[in-house]
């Protein structure tokens, strides 16, 4: 089998990362304590990829259960409490809660050089013996927020030190990128560039989620006068469910994280992807909605369903992989993806060929006939970073806040360092924009100029 090893560290990663636990034991068909209450075999036969098949399970004993393999990490103690006490605190091994004595303060450098390096260590021994326990370890996934002191700053310093150790692994985060409608937090934009810049290099694969954009479907889409987090958090985890699927059940594409990587990730820098759920529906509109193939097919593509604030119409999609769940022809999934793929092929870059890929999985979420998850390699990405760092130049020109940061053995130069990171990051984006098949470049190497001939 080919375990994930999850973490979810500070509070956002650790709402976030429980309300993953509970949707994915429901589909598992596991109870509160994790034990199987579930009726199809289909629900088992990759169980281990997430859950470590408890002692009692081959005994028909009455401990017989099964236990996510997670790791929960924060420097407050608080938000362990909460997810030890919410619906699926039981799932959890005890042992693997990390938990400090104070919070970061929303403070990077304090989740970064001093008190989070400390803690650091003993998460990392609590994720190796759970990547220890595996039999063939596919990656490491990370659940946390970019401007949280915590999760960006000890979440930064974790990934740094998870790739040293696990060079050959998948590591994978999603990152939940910070917005003022729902936070009042002013370092916010600092936090969240150090950590994206960090991430450049420490990850393979980010899933931004963007509380900006949940905000928006929440209250134009859903209808929602003032969302909390646990509305946006179901957003979010209903969305982890759909892309993890094709990793969890039985399929055919897309079945691991190495499969999906190679897929989408056409050069190693370039892996800050903007994922997308359909149906979106109101409570009052539900009862009225008939899912449809194409329904779903068109909401996916829409502005309105991506989970980052972006516009796909003023950018191109490099690489996307969708995932359908529910009973649905295979040939009317491919036409109707294969059919807005070539309307509106401007919005696509010409230099891949076939770069929508489909996946089907027979088994719905609860509640509904059918869903539809999309993972895009985008280059709207851009959109969220440049309003991150004009945020953090206008504070960074005038000094604000550095002192907090330096009290605690940052230097300054970090600062601008990060910053030039992400710039550099935006550029390396825009021109993915630009180019097409035709452009070349007086870098590139001259053999290949003869391939057509
Ligand atoms: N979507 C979502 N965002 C959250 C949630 N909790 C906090 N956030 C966002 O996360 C950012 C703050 O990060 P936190 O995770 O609270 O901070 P932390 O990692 O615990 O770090 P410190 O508290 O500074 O030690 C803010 O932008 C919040 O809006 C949540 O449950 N869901
Ligand atoms: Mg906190």
């Amino acid at each position: 089998m080919r375990e994930i090893v999850h973490v979810q560290i500070g509070q956002c990663g650790n709402n976030v990362g429980s309300k993953f636990w509970e949707v994915i034991s429901d589909e598992h068909g596991l109870n509160a304590i994790g034990k199987f209450e579930g009726d199809s075999e289909l629900q088992l036969q990759r169980m281990n990829v997430y859950f470590i098949d408890g002692p009692g399970n081959h005994a028909e004993s009455r401990y017989a259960r099964y236990v996510p393999r997670a790791i929960l990490v924060d420097l407050d103690p608080g938000s362990l409490c909460s997810a030890q006490s919410g619906p699926c605190g039981r799932l959890f091994n005890p042992d693997n809660l990390v938990a400090g004595l104070t919070g970061a303060a929303n403070n990077w450098a304090k989740g970064y050089y001093t008190e989070g390096a400390e803690l650091s260590s003993f998460a990392l021994e609590r994720i190796r013996a759970e990547a220890e326990a595996c039999d063939l370890l596919q990656g490491i996934q990370v659940v946390h927020s970019l401007s949280g002191g915590t999760g960006g700053g000890m979440g930064s310093l974790l990934l740094e030190r998870l790739k040293e150790e696990y060079p050959e692994r998948i590591v994978k985060t999603y990152s939940v990128i910070p917005c003022a409608e729902m936070s009042d937090v002013v370092v916010e934009p600092y936090n969240a560039i150090l950590s994206l810049s960090k991430a450049v290099d420490h990850t393979d694969q980010t899933f931004c989620v963007d509380n900006r954009a949940l905000y928006h479907i929440c209250t134009r889409v859903l209808k929602l006068s003032t969302p909390t987090f646990t509305d946006v958090n179901h957003l979010i985890s209903a969305c982890m469910s759909g892309i993890t699927t094709c990793f969890r059940f039985p399929g055919q594409l897309n079945t691991d994280l190495r499969k999906l990587h190679v897929n989408l990730v056409p050069y190693p820098r370039i892996h800050f992807f903007v994922p997308g759920y359909a149906p979106l529906l109101s409570r009052s509109s539900a009862p009225y909605t008939v899912l449809s193939v194409p329904e779903l097919s068109q909401q996916l593509f829409n502005a309105n369903s991506m989970l980052v604030y972006c516009d796909p119409r003023m950018s191109k999609f490099i690489a996307v992989a969708t995932i359908f769940r529910g009973r649905m022809s295979t040939k009317h999934v491919d036409e109707q993806i294969l059919a807005i793929r070539n309307r509106n092929s401007s919005y696509f870059v010409d230099w891949i060929p076939n770069n929508v890929q489909t996946a089907i999985c027979d088994i719905a979420p609860r509640g509904l006939s059918m869903s539809a998850s999309m993972i895009s390699n985008t280059t709207a990405i851009q959109e969220p970073f440049k309003r991150l760092a004009a945020g953090f130049d206008g504070m960074l020109r005038r000094r604000a806040y550095v002192h907090w940061y330096t009290a605690e053995g940052m230097e300054e130069t970090e600062f601008v360092d990060s910053r030039t990171v992400i710039y550099d990051l935006i550029t390396e984006y825009q021109r993915q924009q630009e180019v097409t098949a035709e452009t070349t470049f007086d870098d590139e190497p001259t053999e290949y100029e003869d391939w057509d001939k």
